[in-house]
């Protein structure tokens, strides 16, 4: 039984100020283009089953032309008569139940099978048996769903979850997407057949039978130099599970620039320098190191954009450098709370900032005391 295995497609997906031609926003076209190269793979090579393990959409409410390319794409599937199964992500899946699934105007199409009430479902399709458990309400009701899912004996058995997994090392360093759900390796029992993930963005082998498929785009810098695409999975009392690459636009990290030592000049110059290894319609980040605003305000921008000019979209990174105010007549230094508050605004610390923020004021103020 042939399969393709693909995830986080996030539709409607949209950045930075380029138009493509047609007046829409170069990187939502990106991600209709991958998806579509995914497509135009599947109709060729004829699956006996697509599974997508969430994130179709990059939104609960994705736009109406979002919803009719994906309607388009379906259809074409539909039509050749090959089975799609998709899994409801944490990006469409609305936190109130009343607000009701983009997934529901799927239902309607022959082989298409939109899984997204918040419960595992169970897919036959040919001998195989699919357990489908799309983004839960809560983690325990997640959990309590996957111990639901139990393989059926003499059958193909797959289980379909999008999920960050604890105890994966490089997992770790990017948790804390919005709304994501989490459960320890442990949930992810050997004894099915395959177990095709979806959530996080690099393709990943997590145990012997279960695989993040990755993104079909990249998203964010994180990705910057992934591969991109999806698995083609042969299963059978051998099972074969080869990676499948879409050509997309790559994302490159130009590394840092350490600026303490440097003088505006000299970093306007090492700028321009890494920016010669820029390709031409690549998204380009490039990270300063202890610069001082005085310094960031004296680059030559002029020169930097030219120089950039190859790129579809530049970033400079930066992180001001602390000592600064001191050197750079700030009239006082603030009292211990007061510098650590402008001290930690300055740092991406997510959802938990505010209990963060809270915590070391209490304790702050205590030593103080
Ligand atoms: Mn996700």
């Amino acid at each position: 039984m042939k399969i393709l295995h693909v995830a986080d497609s996030h539709i409607g997906y949209s950045a930075y100020h380029k138009l493509a031609p047609s007046g829409l926003n170069q990187r939502e076209v990106d991600t209709y283009n991958s998806f579509k190269q995914f497509i135009e793979y599947a109709l060729k090579s004829k699956p006996d089953l697509i599974i997508h393990a969430g994130d179709l959409f990059d939104s609960v409410r994705p736009t109406n032309r979002a919803i009719s390319f994906v309607m388009q794409q379906l259809l074409r599937l539909s039509e050749a008569n090959i089975p799609f199964i998709v899994i409801s992500g944490n990006h469409e899946t609305p936190k109130l139940r009343e607000t009701g699934s983009v997934f529901r105007i799927f239902e309607h199409l022959e082989n298409v099978y939109p899984i997204y009430k918040g419960k595992l479902e169970q897919i036959e399709i040919d001998n195989a048996v699919i357990h489908a458990i799309p983004h839960c309400f809560s983690n325990e009701e997640l959990k309590k769903n996957i111990e639901m899912a139990k393989p059926i004996e003499n059958r193909i058995n797959i289980l379909v979850l999008h999920v960050g997994i604890i105890g994966i090392k490089e997992f770790s360093y990017t948790r804390g997407d919005f709304n994501e759900q989490v459960i320890p390796s442990g949930y992810l029992s050997p004894q099915f057949d395959y177990i095709a993930l979806g959530h996080f963005h690099k393709p990943t082998k997590v145990t012997e039978n279960a695989y993040y498929a990755g993104s079909t785009e990249h998203f964010s810098f994180k990705e910057a130099g992934e591969r991109k695409g999806f698995y083609e999975i042969e299963l059978g009392s051998s099972p074969q599970i080869k990676f499948i690459e879409l050509n997309v636009r790559g994302m490159m990290d130009l590394g840092e620039i350490d600026c303490f030592n440097l003088s505006s000049e000299q970093i306007t110059y090492e700028i321009v320098r890494k920016f010669e290894e820029i390709e031409e319609g690549k998204i380009v980040r490039i990270f300063l190191r202890r610069i001082s605003r005085a310094k960031y305000k004296a680059l030559d921008w002029n020169r930097i954009k030219k120089a950039g000019s190859k790129a579809l979209h530049f970033e400079i990174a930066h992180e001001f450098h602390e000592i600064e105010h001191e050197l750079m007549g700030k009239s006082r230094i603030g009292s211990l709370t007061e510098e650590w508050k402008e001290f930690i605004s300055k740092h991406p610390l997510g959802k938990n900032r505010k209990e963060l923020e809270e915590l070391a004021i209490k304790y702050l103020t205590e030593v103080l005391q």
